[in-house]
């Protein structure tokens, strides 16, 4: 029997932090039936049946593959734990050796406490492209929203990625490494959209990174970037800079229109779902993504991704 949709979203929605598992099994199945029981799913922790928006904090956390992501995350986890906020990390950068290789050092994992109930951490398949979304990973960080303090996204790429990201996470966060200049010109060029905040890492590097965070300070200002952070943290033991990315995204996640950006989210993901299920075809039917998207924002603005993906598949007469 395919697990409930409607009682996982309940599980969730009275914080049930341990029916995170059968979720993340439930947005991945292809099962027959289990269609119907993942729209139940983000219908039962939609704003419409929590009564606001989900409380949890979706962070998409992004860069070039050896920037240093993973050894990141395992200090960022347990800067969060020590707040005692309880953290879901979707892992769409598997961290494969294979990704890696000589040039870019042996690729970390996330390590936390395994015994700690409040942290939960799963790797999931790509959406195809590198650092795609795949609508598992969007329909798992809607969910979890409803129940974890924090919810990561983790995914590889620069110059396409955080766009996606963005269209799923209230605050992206872009991980450089020091002399990472391919950021800093996508940056001043233009093709990277601005992150809410910047991590350079490996601080321990010493001044290769300081200039790193004075290049990346500087293409900022001339962008007139001002409320993006510059963050510098090494994740070798003694790790430092972590109080100040907590920080630096708790700022950001408090000057946020929260209501206005998961509205967005939800438009884009539904648009994206629909665009992953019915392909060309599927957004030529509606007359291309303009009008999707013109048809999504006279919707009532409590639906959820399932609800709205739905009206466009009405819409399309697929
Ligand atoms: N010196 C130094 N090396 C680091 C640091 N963080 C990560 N690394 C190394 O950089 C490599 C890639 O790190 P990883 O976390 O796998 O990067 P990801 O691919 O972005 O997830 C590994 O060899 C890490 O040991 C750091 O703060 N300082
Ligand atoms: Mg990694």
């Amino acid at each position: 029997m395919p697990a409930s949709g409607d009682e996982l979203g309940r599980r969730l929605r009275d914080g049930d932090l341990a029916a995170a598992p059968a979720v993340l099994n439930l947005v991945e199945s292809r099962a027959p039936g289990h269609k119907a029981q993942i729209d139940a799913l983000l219908h039962a922790v939609s704003p419409a049946a929590l009564g606001r928006e989900a409380p949890g904090h979706v962070v998409g956390v992004t860069g070039p593959p050896g920037a240093g992501k993973s050894s990141l995350l395992s200090e960022l986890v347990r800067a969060w734990r020590a707040l005692a906020r309880s953290v879901a990390v979707l892992a769409v950068d598997p961290s494969s050796k294979r990704s890696g290789g000589a040039l870019l050092g042996d690729r970390a994992r996330i390590v936390v406490d395994s015994a700690d109930g409040a942290v939960f951490i799963r790797s999931m398949a790509t959406g195809g492209r590198l650092g795609g979304l795949a609508p598992a990973t969007r329909a798992a960080a809607h969910a979890l929203a409803a129940a974890f303090d924090v919810v990561v996204i983790e995914t590889v790429g620069v110059g396409q990625s955080e766009t996606e990201i963005a269209e799923v996470a209230d605050s992206v966060a872009v991980v450089v490494q020091p002399g990472g200049g391919d950021v800093l010109q996508f940056l001043k060029s233009g093709i990277m959209e601005i992150p809410d905040v910047l991590v350079v890492t490996k601080a321990d590097l010493g001044q290769v990174a300081q200039r790193s965070r004075r290049d990346l300070n500087a293409a900022l200002r001339s962008l007139g970037a001002r409320d993006t952070k510059v963050v510098a943290v090494s994740s070798l033991a003694p790790p430092s800079g972590f109080d100040e990315l907590v920080a630096a995204l708790d700022e950001h996640r408090s000057s946020l229109d929260i209501r206005a950006r998961r509205l967005t989210a939800r438009r884009a993901s539904a648009l994206a779902d629909f665009a992953a299920e019915h392909g060309e075809r599927g957004l030529r039917a509606l007359g291309g993504q303009r009008p999707a998207l013109k048809l999504l924002a006279e919707q009532d603005a409590t639906l959820d991704v399932a609800a709205l993906t739905r009206l466009l598949e009405e819409a399309a007469g697929s």
